[in-house]
Parts: structure tokens; C-alpha cells; sequence
């Protein structure tokens, strides 16, 4: 099969920039469902603050990062001082204060890499992740918030790149294949790659934000206001780049190699990172560095079944991008492993 191939994309691909942007713009979440979210928030401190009155409360993920859009669930950093007690024993006790205060279907999860409590929310209808000082998570949702203020064209690259995912079945980590977070990663680096550039590397410039997690700096620029016309040399279209996206994905990106880094701004190699060899249970066949916990590799879920289909799905997208005449409906045709 042809790798690394590189083929021009159909000539009338920006025909199809105006039913992109308008999926984007149906894809945002509306006042009524912010409204709601917010809403939910209130009630869940409320909960809260009778056992933890010192607890802080931190969104974090796709309701917070800007990356969010109307299916999206909603995800809680509890940041709460620790004494003798384990992060389980909290969040089993956390699972019984929800549970006695009427949301429903309230689940410890404890044997995540994140351990959470997750519960739906009766009155909106979301469902909602509750993790315990996980504050990474807070410092990568803070860093993707300020790259989609960079340049508009990641939040409708991401949000399209999300939703494809989510309806061909290929956004689930359980099943082995890649959470949201990746996806963003993956669109990030990609705009990171483009020539002329359209994101820079925010963690390669002077930092001017700063936050320890557990020993590690998490440290980064984060003055945005000054680089908001960074990628306004680069013209190529939503069209254009959603194609070039599923095209690296498919035939350029070298996977038995290549990191991808959005810390560097660049592909790194695997042998530099040391994920060459498996241990346990990483294999790191589809490498995603995560930019702040960077011997994690979001891709660690990925197993040999799996990097088939999500590759064939990249290279089904291309596909469809270049060749169909309706790519806007084919490309998220519905389906499911
Ligand atoms: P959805 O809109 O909910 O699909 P999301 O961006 O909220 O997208 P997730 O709910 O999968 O994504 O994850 C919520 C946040 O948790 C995103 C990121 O800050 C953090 N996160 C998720 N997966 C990982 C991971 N494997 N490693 C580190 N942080 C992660
Ligand atoms: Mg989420």
C-alpha cells in the first residue's frame, strides 16, 4: 500500500467551506444548553460544599476548553485538600453524597488511569465525570482554549474531526480507539505542521503561565492576544484542511516512527522517547505525546485491531473528501464496529 504517498486534493474542494461551516455552527452547543451545564454546576457545589467546604471546583475538558459541542458531557476537577484518606475512599464517598441527593445512575469508576465518579444530571439530561485533584487536566484545558483562540480554523477542524469520530464508532477508548482529547491533539499538531504554519508551539516560546502539577511545570505562553493573526499567511480552507488532515492520517504519517508532539511543534521519534519496546501494557502503535504528562501517550489504548480500522477510516475519509459528490453527508455516515 502506498505510504508517504502525497497527491493533490480535488480542484473544488472549497466548494464545500459553506456546508462545513454551517455543520460546525450546528455543532456548537446553544445558550439554552450552557445555561443548563452552569445549572448543573450550581447544583453540584451545592452537594459538595456540605462535606468539602474548602473544595474548589474546576471544569475541565470540552465544556471549558471551548471545544465543546452539544453531546459533549460535562467534566469536574474536585480540588480538595487530602489528609490519610486514598483518592478511591473519596470518591466512593463522593458516589453516596450524589446518590443521596437524586442524581442518577451515580458510578465509581475506580479503575481508570483518572479514577472519576460518573452520574447523569436528571434535570439537563448530562452526564458528568467528577475527578479528584486531577489538575493536568485543568492545566491541558486551559492550553487548548488558548490554541483555539489562536486561530479559528482548530476549533472548526476539531469540532468536525470530533463528530466525524463520534459517528463512525472510531471515539471510544474502551473499544481501543482514541478519546476527544487526542483528536484535538492530533488537529493541533497537524495546524502546528502546515506551511505557513497556522498554530505556533506555544510551549516552545517564553512562558508566561505557570503551574505545578505533582513536581512537574506545567509552563507555556499564553499571551494569545499577541499572535492573533499567527496563521493569517495561510489561506487554505476549512475544505481544504479537513481533506489534508484525513490524508496525513491515512498515507503520510509513519506510524511504526513518528511521535506526534505538540509540545515540540514537530514530529519526534519513537527511539527518543524510549517507545520502542512494549512494556506492559503500552504498545504505542499510533504515538500522541500527551504536552504536559509527557511520558503518557494517548495512543496507549490503540491495539493492533484497532489502528486498522481507525486507519482505514482516516484513508475512507480521505477518500470520500476527494472523490464523492456529497462528501458532507457520506463522510459521517453513521457506523459501527
Ligand atoms: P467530549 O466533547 O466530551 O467528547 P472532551 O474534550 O471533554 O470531549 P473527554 O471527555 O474525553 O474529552 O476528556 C475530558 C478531558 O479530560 C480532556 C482532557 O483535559 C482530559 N483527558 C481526557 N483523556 C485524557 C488522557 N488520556 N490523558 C490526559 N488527559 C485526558
Ligand atoms: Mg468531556
Amino acid at each position: 500500500k502506498m505510504r508517504r504517498g502525497w497527491i493533490e486534493c480535488r480542484h473544488d474542494i472549497d466548494s464545500f467551506a459553506p456546508d462545513l461551516l454551517s455543520l460546525y455552527e450546528s455543532l456548537k452547543p446553544s445558550e439554552e444548553h450552557k445555561s443548563k451545564q452552569t445549572q448543573l454546576i450550581d447544583s453540584l457545589a451545592k452537594s459538595l460544599s456540605k462535606e468539602w467546604p474548602n473544595a474548589r471546583l474546576h471544569l475541565y475538558g470540552s465544556c471549558a476548553n471551548s471545544f465543546g459541542t452539544s453531546h459533549s458531557d460535562v467534566d469536574v476537577c474536585l480540588e480538595i485538600e487530602i489528609g490519610t484518606e486514598s483518592t478511591v475512599e473519596i470518591l466512593q464517598r463522593l458516589a453516596d453524597i450524589l446518590h443521596g441527593d437524586n442524581f442518577d445512575d451515580v458510578e465509581a469508576i475506580t479503575s481508570a488511569r483518572v479514577p472519576i465518579v460518573r452520574m447523569l444530571d436528571p434535570g439537563s439530561g448530562f452526564s458528568c465525570d467528577i475527578c479528584i485533584n486531577n489538575l493536568f487536566a485543568v492545566a491541558n484545558t486551559k492550553l487548548l482554549k488558548d490554541y483555539a483562540q489562536i486561530d479559528g480554523r482548530l476549533l472548526q477542524l476539531a469540532s468536525i474531526v470530533k463528530h466525524w469520530a463520534k459517528l463512525r464508532g472510531v471515539n471510544e477508548t474502551y473499544r481501543g480507539t482514541l478519546s476527544s482529547y487526542a483528536y484535538v491533539l492530533m488537529c493541533i499538531s497537524f495546524l502546528q505542521l502546515r506551511e505557513p504554519k497556522i498554530l505556533p508551539c506555544l510551549q516552545a516560546m517564553d512562558p508566561t503561565y505557570i503551574m505545578v502539577v505533582d513536581d512537574t511545570k506545567c509552563t507555556y505562553f499564553d499571551d494569545i492576544h499577541q499572535l492573533h493573526d499567527f496563521g493569517a499567511e495561510n489561506k487554505e480552507s476549512i475544505a481544504e484542511l479537513l481533506w489534508a488532515f484525513f490524508h496525513y492520517w491515512a498515507f503520510q504519517h509513519d506510524y511504526r516512527k513518528d511521535v506526534i508532539s505538540i509540545r515540540m511543534g514537530k514530529i519526534i521519534s519513537k527511539k527518543e522517547k524510549d517507545w520502542t519496546t512494549r512494556v506492559g501494557n503500552d504498545r504505542h502503535l499510533m504515538c500522541i505525546e500527551d504536552p504536559f504528562e509527557i511520558s503518557h501517550d494517548l495512543g496507549r489504548v490503540v491495539d493492533r485491531q484497532t489502528i486498522r480500522i481507525i486507519i482505514e477510516e482516516f484513508e475512507r475519509a480521505a477518500d470520500v473528501l476527494q472523490h464523492d459528490n456529497d462528501p458532507c453527508v457520506t463522510l459521517f455516515k453513521p457506523y459501527n464496529y
